[in-house]
């Protein structure tokens, strides 16, 4: 038998700035070595042993085609819609690199059923999620591959995703209103606030006994501390909330509204012919906040601030029609509301927004430019170059324009601000360029996100992908380069250069994800490194393992009968991508356990008699042998 603690299996130093050749050396003296020992024909082979440094795909644009082995020059970061996760494509390639699990429960690697994830989900937490808008945090208006946001509209949360590890690390419920749509960060002086706009209006109290009076009813916008994660506070507006942006100076957040009527059925809410954008001004708002002046509603101890028509805090200015994106450009100087019901997009200037608060100036004097476009408008992307691109849902296209031209059309001069329209197919939602949301936009790729996929792929059925279609937009025509089915409707995504973003090789020994489980053995006199050591608390069990390939620390284990088993694995190797898995035969019990990371996952012992439990992530050329038995007596 292998003894997984033997200081003769291969150790790398991971915070060692030549770790990744010591990783690659490792890997080779991994397999050969272990393979020796165990004295076995055959390892995982040269393909893993043998891996040579990929090369990076050079920068040329024009085509998705990044070869076998090369990188990709972005990484994109999909919603995934109600699936309920994120993914991570790679661009120009659109080829999918991972899947984050967020709000769903994930079978590979036991999200929703570890006790570690659990803890971030919550108790008794919710099996569905619908993500929109996943957004990085910034400094001073650059990606600084810190998190990513994510918001959650089925049950009224926000999540946070750990770039170093690509995984979720909190998630707050949003007391007090019904459906987290838009969300976007603070651009600058850096994310301090995750902005959050809640949708749906509802009574306050909402306690059944207040229900026919809808003019009653109101929604909230929210600050989240980006690093609590508390809500720092929230803000009563009139009408509902739809998407949301924030300007390049961190004084302004806005939101459009589609529902200023205030109607609960859906003629009513297409009744104005205008309805609004609600500006925030965050000093304004915090000072409030410190001032004391604010409200607290039954749900929660959070400061609720009065930002209805007449507030200081806000500043509404009418949009036609059931306007749905907003989106600042690049330069920060211009933000762009998308008239979804009205043909137009309206091009706010968003340094009149400090003389509309100072009211020397009418909320529809920060309008510049307010011109056709096409049939519905969804949302806007920006090029660095001053041109936009806008997804027309109704006419399949996006649409190519000017800014600055769209404003010299706006006075009444003679010029054309539309420069080009391309098909989409079909029914675009959101679109998305290289860097757009941040101070980099470089103009390089455009992505578009068709809602309909219709006959683009080979039929599976009554359901169909959606259409993520990547357009070159380097050279003065847009081109369509690349279509990628997705599923489950991922509505916005965010391409950020991979020179932004900096992951961990294997997990730090001292990563938070596991901290309450390192306490828990601390409490029980177990070390993780290197104790194998099962401890019996009442009926419940805690089975303390560690695993290196292709062994777990303990082959077998007895319980009784109705107990509670817990099994924490801690993952001794440190070779990057050796991954283990555990899961016990007929419990529901999965997981993953990366290099250097403790999981853990508790189930009833249920069943009489021998269960095994298997690795279940592919980690060795005896990975089929790794596994033990609990032996499970009569009580
Ligand atoms: Cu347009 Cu939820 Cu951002 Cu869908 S939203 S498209
Ligand atoms: Cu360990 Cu498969
Ligand atoms: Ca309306």
């Amino acid at each position: 038998m292998i003894n997984p603690n033997d200081k003769n299996l291969p150790k790398v130093d991971v915070e060692d700035p030549a770790a990744s050749e010591h990783v690659k050396v490792s890997r080779r003296l991994f397999l050969g070595g272990s393979a020796a020992l165990m004295g076995a024909a055959g390892t995982m082979g040269a393909g893993m042993g043998g891996m040579l440094t990929p090369s990076v795909a050079h920068a040329s644009t024009g085509s998705a085609n990044v070869g076998p082995g090369e990188l990709d020059e972005y990484y994109g970061f999909w919603s995934g819609g109600h699936s309920g996760e994120v993914r991570i494509l790679g661009l120009p390639s659109m080829r999918e690199l991972m899947r984050i699990p967020v709000f769903n429960v994930d079978s590979a690697t036991g999200w929703g059923l570890t006790n570690e994830s659990k803890e971030v989900l919550g108790e008794g937490h919710y099996l569905n999620g619908d993500c929109h808008h996943p957004h990085m945090s910034m400094t001073d208006g650059h990606y600084d591959g810190k998190y990513v946001f994510i918001n959650d509209k089925a049950n009224t949360r926000v999540a946070r995703i750990r770039c170093d590890i690509m995984k979720t690390d909190k998630i707050t419920t949003i007391p007090n209103c019904q459906a987290i749509h838009g969300l976007r960060v603070q651009k600058v002086p850096h994310t301090k606030y995750v902005f959050a706009n809640a949708e749906f209006r509802i009574p306050h109290p909402n306690n059944g006994l207040n229900m026919d009076d809808v003019k009653g009813y109101y929604t909230l916008f929210n600050g989240l501390d980006a690093e609590s994660m508390d809500v720092a506070w929230q803000v009563i507006v009139d009408g509902n909330l739809d998407n949301t942006d924030a300007d390049y100076t961190g004084k302004y957040a806005f939101s459009t509204c589609y529902n200023s009527e205030g109607a609960v059925d859906l003629a009513g809410t297409m009744r104005a012919e205008r309805d609004h954008l609600v500006v925030f001004n965050i000093a304004l708002i915090e000072a409030a906040v410190k001032a004391g002046k604010f409200i607290k509603l039954p749900g929660s101890d959070v400061p609720v601030l009065d930002g209805r028509k007449g507030s200081k805090l806000t500043r509404y200015i009418p949009v036609p029609k059931n306007p749905h994106g907003i989106n600042t450009a690049p330069g920060g100087k211009y933000a762009v509301a998308n008239g979804k019901l009205s043909p137009t997009v309206t091009v706010f200037e968003l340094a009149k927004f400090d003389d509309l608060f100072a009211d020397k100036i009418k909320p529809r004097d920060t309008v510049v430019a307010e011109v056709e476009l096409g049939l519905g408008p969804l949302h806007t992307a920006f090029d660095g170059k001053g041109n936009a691109f806008t997804t027309l849902f109704i006419d399949s296209q996006v649409c190519k324009w000017n800014v600055e031209k769209a404003i010299q059309a706006y006075k009444g001069e003679q010029v054309d601000y539309i420069l080009q329209k391309l098909d989409v197919h079909y029914q675009p939602g959101h679109n998305h360029t290289t860097m757009g949301e941040t101070r980099d936009a470089d103009g390089k790729y455009l992505i578009s996100l068709q809602k309909f996929s219709k006959d683009r792929f080979l039929q599976c059925g009554p359901l169909h992908p959606e259409n993520d279609q990547l357009i070159d937009i380097s050279g003065d025509q847009m081109k369509l380069i690349h279509d990628g089915p997705t599923y489950a409707e991922p509505h916005d995504c965010m391409i950020v250069h991979r020179s932004k973003v900096k992951t961990r090789k294997i997990y730090d020994r001292k990563d938070p994800t596991f901290a309450g489980t390192v306490a828990m053995a601390k409490a029980d006199g177990v070390t993780l490194e290197t104790d194998n050591k099962v401890i019996r608390d009442g009926n419940k069990v805690r089975v303390y393992m560690t695993s290196i390939a292709p062994v777990y620390g303990i082959n077998e284990f007895k319980v009784k009968l109705g107990d509670e088993v817990t099994v924490i694995v801690t993952n001794l190797d440190q070779i990057e991508d050796v991954t283990h898995g555990f899961c016990m035969v007929n419990h529901g019990a999965q997981m993953e356990i990366s290099p250097q990371q403790t999981a853990s996952i508790t189930f009833t012992a249920d069943k009489l008699g021998v269960q095994w439990y298997y690795c279940n992530w592919f980690c060795h050329a005896l990975h089929m042998e790794m596994r033990g038995r609990m032996l499970v007596e009569p009580a």
